[in-house]
């Protein structure tokens, strides 16, 4: 099989639509498997799909399209299958049993492979490692010799590759040590990020589909020099820069590792600490790329994945990305309050965003003035949860503190708030916190 390691990376797509209405669809998804396969290295040869009527337990595609597909793999020989949606381990191995010289993958196992070839820090490889360890391991059971002799093609890299030949008490080990380690990294990011939130500094996370221009902005904000290429999850690492606006008033930026459609579940958990950024942030820019017909259905994807991070609630900032290239957005009236257009590659609309971002912090925080009697000074600790203590004095009435406090903060502490500060919350529409 040695052989064929550098034609392997040709490949066959396989999509599968439920009725002819979803055919459209699937060719989306297709399109974008497409794109994870030449970002993997890969090339796609053609498109296989099936308009599906009953569903095949042991091969998910129909017996007529399994021979289809071996034909035109012999035919062309071609070594790679990418089937667009997860395949159970049994499934895996009877389509290669039926296909002969082919490797079958699915869209979870070329994510991972895309994954394992980006993944720059510590942290980000032994999420991989994990992952890769978790999922698709046990799908390559009877399969590992062969695999391993290819080596290096797209589905066999990363780190887990050597683990694939051990046995299982030795990957259940693996396991185990991986989970430790990386919880251990998750406590010095948890200290990381308490020293920041003492900071008292806003915290903005960039989020959004892979390839919206995330790690642009942050560039072009903070020459941050973080990598951007036009390829799928160029970053997968977070980074965080501080960004002075005016008035003295900072941010710390956040870019953060790019959202997808069927994001797999396992690799959500494996990348969780990574992805949870957004769930830590003050406020989230949502980027979206303004040139992709497919933006709406991104942003939605994006918008539950927020959700099910627990980020769906904070004050969110939409902004379209690479208006260069739209000409007719660059003059769209902009009327929406939490809409900005902008490019991130000349900076068109770029003032104008930090405008907005400025105005929501301010909205965000407030200097009051706390009072705390005596007999409930054991609170006074958990202000500093909730923003920055500016003074802290003992008078005649209980421990008096001026601090700035976002929104939660001047929920959580309204019960002592100076009578004059609490009036002044009182005012603004916001009974919702207060
Ligand atoms: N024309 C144009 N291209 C842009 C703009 N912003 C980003 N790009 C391009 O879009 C591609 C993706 O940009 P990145 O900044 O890597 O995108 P990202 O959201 O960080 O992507 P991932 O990290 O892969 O999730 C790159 O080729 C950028 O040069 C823009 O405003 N206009
Ligand atoms: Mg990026």
């Amino acid at each position: 099989m040695a052989e064929h390691a550098n034609i392997a990376q040709r490949a066959i797509l396989v999509g599968i639509a439920p009725d002819q209405a979803g055919l459209a669809e699937c060719h989306v998804s297709l399109d974008e498997l497409e794109r994870l396969l030449d970002t993997a290295g890969g090339e796609a040869f053609a498109r296989l799909v099936q308009v599906r009527a009953a569903y095949n337990a042991r091969t998910c595609i129909g017996s007529g399209k399994v021979a289809e597909l071996g034909d035109l793999c012999q035919k062309e020989d071609i070594h790679l299958a990418v089937f667009d949606f997860d395949l159970s381990p049994s499934q895996i191995r009877n389509l290669e049993d039926d296909l002969g010289d082919v490797r079958v993958i699915d869209r979870s196992m070329l994510i991972l492979d895309i994954f394992a070839l980006h993944a720059t820090s510590g942290e980000g490889k032994l999420q991989v490692e994990l992952a890769q360890l978790k999922y698709t391991a046990p799908r390559l059971t009877g399969h590992g010799t062969e695999l391993s002799r290819l080596g290096g093609t797209i589905g066999t890299r990363g780190p887990g590759e050597t683990q694939l030949e051990s046995d299982r008490r030795h990957m259940k080990r693996r396991i185990d040590a991986l989970e430790a380690q990386l919880e251990e990294m998750e406590s010095t990011r948890a200290t990381m990020r308490a020293a920041r939130d003492r900071s008292g500094i806003p915290k903005v996370a960039i989020v959004g589909y892979t390839n919206a221009g995330k790690s642009t902005l942050l560039n072009y904000l903070t020459n941050a020099g973080v990598l951007s290429e036009d390829k799928l999850f160029a970053t997968l690492d977070p980074t965080t820069r501080r960004l002075e606006l005016e008035d003295g008033e900072s941010l710390l930026l956040t870019d953060t590792v790019g959202f997808i459609r069927k994001l797999p579940h396992h690799l959500i958990k494996a990348f969780r600490s990574t992805l949870e950024e957004a769930a830590y942030a003050d406020i989230l820019l949502v980027l979206i790329d303004a040139t992709d017909p497919e933006g709406e259905a991104h942003l939605a994807v994006t918008e539950q994945l927020l959700e099910e991070l627990g980020a769906g609630e904070k004050p969110i900032l939409y902004v379209f990305n690479k208006c260069d290239c739209v000409p007719e957005l660059m003059n769209a009236l902009q009327e929406r309050e939490d809409t900005v257009y902008i490019s991130a590659r000349t900076g068109y609309g770029v003032d104008s965003l930090l405008e907005r971002l400025l105005s929501i912090v301010r909205q965000e925080k407030k200097r009051v003035r706390l009072c705390f009697p005596y007999t409930e000074q054991g609170r006074v600790s958990a202000v500093y949860h909730y923003g920055t203590v500016e003074s802290i004095s003992y008078e005649e009435n209980g421990v008096v503190l001026v601090a700035v406090l976002d929104k939660r903060g001047l929920g959580q502490f309204r019960a002592y708030l100076d009578e004059q500060d609490r009036a002044l919350t009182m005012e603004d529409e916001d009974a919702d916190y207060l």
